[in-house]
């Protein structure tokens, strides 16, 4: 196996921060020393990366540029929603009982070429790429986060929609043995959420398999997320194991418990109150200032384009 050492316009954002390069600098004295280490060994001292680390540092795209700086690695990964695994933001915890490996997703529904991919495989396939993305959730804090993954638009492309396909349907794994949230009978489990084929054809919508080029840790929806960053936080489906086109609008699980504050559409508006909070503005994690909030998240110019006659929908909420 090649290890990959960056070269300097290669390096992810987080590449300047001194972790990063400590890590760089062990990656090159692996490479220099590996043939000297039976793999075995060099295993167990726990110093080989497996082959999905290694590819998790892809050029930036620059297309995207955050407009912010990158929200530090702990507090992106150390405060999470994920309710397969409780309520609270510290499930990063619980969550490191989620099995990766080995992880399959299914691609089915109204395509002609249904398929279950096996997660090494699809990213060998898959072209990857870094993006710097802006996240805002619902609650109204907001993170920029380096993610690692390819165009949900190239997967998509693997399976080959049918003309009645009008929309994508996420389903995140439910594992009741490793899941203690599971047992919170009243949640619609499994995790659903859904977009429409336009929505999924948009140049922004990213299937995420890593973060800060790294492999994506558990908490934030290993090994295979989905994310549309001029959305709410919570249509970004984690850990999924069934990605299904659909001629049907899907209900999501927030939807589904409460659809008068959760709807499907969920765009980032600041001037559309969410019924028993204001959205106009948003804290940063990490810092904990306070920014506006951003029509589309600031991302009108690839998206609104999307909504133009739909003006029926409850397009905010
Ligand atoms: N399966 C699943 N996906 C989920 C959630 C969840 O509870 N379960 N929470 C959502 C919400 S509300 C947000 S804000 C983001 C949080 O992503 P992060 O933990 O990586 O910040 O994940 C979303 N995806
Ligand atoms: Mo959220």
């Amino acid at each position: 196996m090649a290890i990959h050492i960056p070269r300097g316009w290669e390096l992810p954002e987080s590449a300047a921060t001194a972790e990063a390069l400590v890590l760089n600098r062990r990656a090159a004295m692996l490479g220099a020393g590996v043939g000297l280490l039976a793999p075995g060994l060099a295993r167990a001292q726990g110093a080989a990366p497996t082959e999905a680390a290694g590819m998790m540092a892809p050029p930036i795209n620059g297309k995207y540029p955050p407009g912010r700086p990158t929200t530090p690695e702990r507090e992106a990964t150390t405060y999470n929603n994920f309710y397969e695994f409780g309520t609270d933001k510290g499930i990063y915890r619980p969550a490191q009982a989620l099995p990766t490996r080995p992880w399959r997703v299914k691609v089915d529904g109204l395509v002609e070429a249904p398929r279950e991919f096996d997660m090494d495989d699809l990213l060998k396939l898959m072209p990857l790429e870094q993006r710097v993305y802006r996240h805002r959730c619902v609650e109204a804090w907001s993170m920029v986060v380096p993610w690692t993954g390819f165009q949900l638009s190239a997967l998509l492309a693997q399976v080959k929609p049918l003309s009645r396909a009008k929309y994508v349907r996420f389903e995140s794994a439910a594992l009741p043995g490793v899941m203690p949230g599971l047992r919170q009978s009243w949640y619609p489990w499994p995790y659903i959420e859904g977009c429409t084929i336009e929505e999924a054809a948009n140049e922004l919508s990213f299937m995420v398999v890593g973060a800060y080029g790294k492999e994506l840790p558990k908490q934030m929806g290993a090994p295979l997320r989905v994310h549309f960053p001029w959305k709410y936080g919570f249509k970004h489906g984690k850990s999924l194991v069934k990605i299904s086109l659909t001629d049907q609008r899907p209900k999501g699980l927030w939807e589904a418990i409460q659809a008068s504050e959760y709807g499907f559409w969920a765009n980032v508006n600041p001037e559309v109150s969410h019924p028993r909070w204001s959205q106009a503005s948003e804290r940063v994690l990490g810092s904990g200032e306070r920014v506006p909030t951003l029509m589309w998240n600031g991302y009108g110019e690839q998206v609104a384009g999307l909504y133009t006659g739909l003006t029926r929908e409850r397009l905010f909420a």
